[in-house]
């Protein structure tokens, strides 16, 4: 009796540090950081930008959905002859151990046909799809349309879907 009970109490001890020290997204090896949404109206389509930190094996993030748009896809942005513009992509490689970012001028999530508009300063969630990790769940900033990360977190650079001229942009990969 008296064994068995002990053997409770100390499972119950391990497992606190466990569930504390799990992020707010996922408590497995994919976390996601720094995401933010821009706003947008009701009907209209909405870009969300962050980083994905992968701290296990190579994985890929093959989705993303949401209940605030009719349909979410991974977009990646290109400079067609000094003109933007944006492009499906089927998936993204999250390699073992690596950040990937996704940030404006680069990959984004983009959710389609939004269900109620994007307000600044609200929060959008979506659901993203790993290969391997399966589903993350991320809840995004609403920043103002057009703006970069919310303050405190740094980018590179501060570009929109349909903006001409990038000088120096690097995809982010
Ligand atoms: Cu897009």
């Amino acid at each position: 009796m008296t064994r068995v009970f002990l053997r409770i109490v100390a499972a119950g001890l391990l497992s606190v540090p466990f569930s504390l020290s799990s992020a707010a997204w996922s408590d497995g090896p994919i976390q996601v950081t720094g995401a933010f949404a821009r706003a947008a109206p009701a009907g209209g389509v909405g870009g969300m930008f962050l980083t994905i930190v992968n701290t296990g094996p190579a994985d890929r993030l093959t989705g993303a959905a949401s209940s605030v748009a009719e349909k979410v896809e991974l977009h990646e942005s290109i400079d067609d002859k000094g003109v933007m513009k944006m492009r499906p992509v089927a998936g993204l490689s999250i390699p073992a151990g690596a950040t990937v970012k996704l940030a404006p001028g680069g990959y984004h999530v983009m959710m389609m046909g939004l269900k109620q508009p994007l307000a600044a300063g609200g929060r959008a969630t979506v659901t993203l799809t790993f290969e391997k990790a399966g589903q993350v769940e991320v809840e995004a900033e609403v920043v103002k349309p057009g703006a970069g990360a919310p303050e405190g977190h740094s980018m590179d650079h501060n570009m929109g879907h349909g903006m001409g001229n990038m000088p120096g942009m690097t995809p982010s990969k």
